[in-house]
């Protein structure tokens, strides 16, 4: 199966869904990926029909919506590691909500990177995180199962203290043993605690279950110094089916033109 491009839907600030969902399928991609607080502050408040309306938006497309990401960006106030009970329970409760409304719009993973809701709080300690963010997947781990949505932990080690590498990601993976709860690559972050992109993918090859593009500047593949070939040659070998989804942080050249010039890029480097 050929390998399909992504892109995440937060670049198109200020558009309408239909019109970005529209551009980005003329371009050639193949999906979509979402990121919840573009849609409302929480979940709930995307309606029934609004699901509805987006997952036939796409449908009509041929566009595949990949799924979620920037999951807690808002609502405020949330967090998944820490002590605090009641906070963290919250924080399930609404992640079942998000599990709901991506399965509603046909989405299949969901990027847990959420770096700041994840990060130690003061006074905790890595280990004592770690169980708890164990029993926290492990208690919605039976509806994502059900709703076919598979978890995806990011490693963020610039952006966080909490699983900050690849191998710690792999290494909850294998703790928490789940067909649903898996790992995935994302560029700047690989790059970021020194991997080569085709380690980075033989490493997570049994569990890799998406890719974010972004140069290490934080623009779109090709927009900087990162070389994509050794992440395609890699991906290509362990016959990688997911997706490869252009996420970016700096949006100041323009959707358009960040929308564009990523997808070139990468049907070049993947031809
Ligand atoms: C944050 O840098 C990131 O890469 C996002 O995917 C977070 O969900
Ligand atoms: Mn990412």
């Amino acid at each position: 199966m050929p390998i399909k491009f992504a892109i995440c839907n937060e670049l198109f600030q200020g558009w309408r869904l239909e019109d970005a969902f529209a551009f980005v399928k003329e371009l050639g991609y193949d999906g979509i990926e979402i990121a919840p607080f573009t849609l409302a502050e929480r979940a709930e408040q995307v309606s029934r029909e609004e699901r509805k309306r987006i997952r036939k938006l796409a449908e009509d497309l041929g566009l595949e919506i990949v799924g979620l990401h920037w999951l807690l960006v808002s609502p405020p106030g949330l967090h998944l590691t820490t002590p605090d009970d009641s906070i963290r329970e919250r924080t399930k409760a609404y992640f079942r909500e998000l599990l709901y409304l991506c399965a509603d719009l046909g989405g299949k993973i969901m990027v847990v990177g959420s770096p700041k809701q994840r990060s130690l709080v003061p006074g905790d300690t890595y280990e004592a995180a770690w169980e708890r963010a164990k029993a926290f997947f492990a208690d919605l781990l039976p509806l994502a199962e059900q709703l076919n949505v598979t978890f995806c932990i990011e490693a963020l080690p610039t952006e966080t203290d909490f699983i900050p590498t690849l191998d710690e990601a792999i290494r909850f993976v294998k703790e928490m043993n789940h067909p649903n709860l898996q790992t995935m690559v994302d560029v700047k972050s690989a790059v970021g605690e020194g991997l080569k992109l085709d380690e980075a993918v033989y490493k997570a090859a049994p569990y890799l279950k998406h890719v974010h593009a972004n140069d290490a500047n934080r623009l779109g593949p090709g927009m900087g110094d990162t070389d994509f070939a050794p992440l395609a040659k890699a991906l290509k070998e362990i016959n990688y089916d997911g997706f490869v989804s252009v996420e970016v942080f700096d949006f100041s050249p323009g959707a358009e033109r960040i929308a564009r010039e990523s997808l070139d890029y990468l049907r070049k480097i993947f031809a």
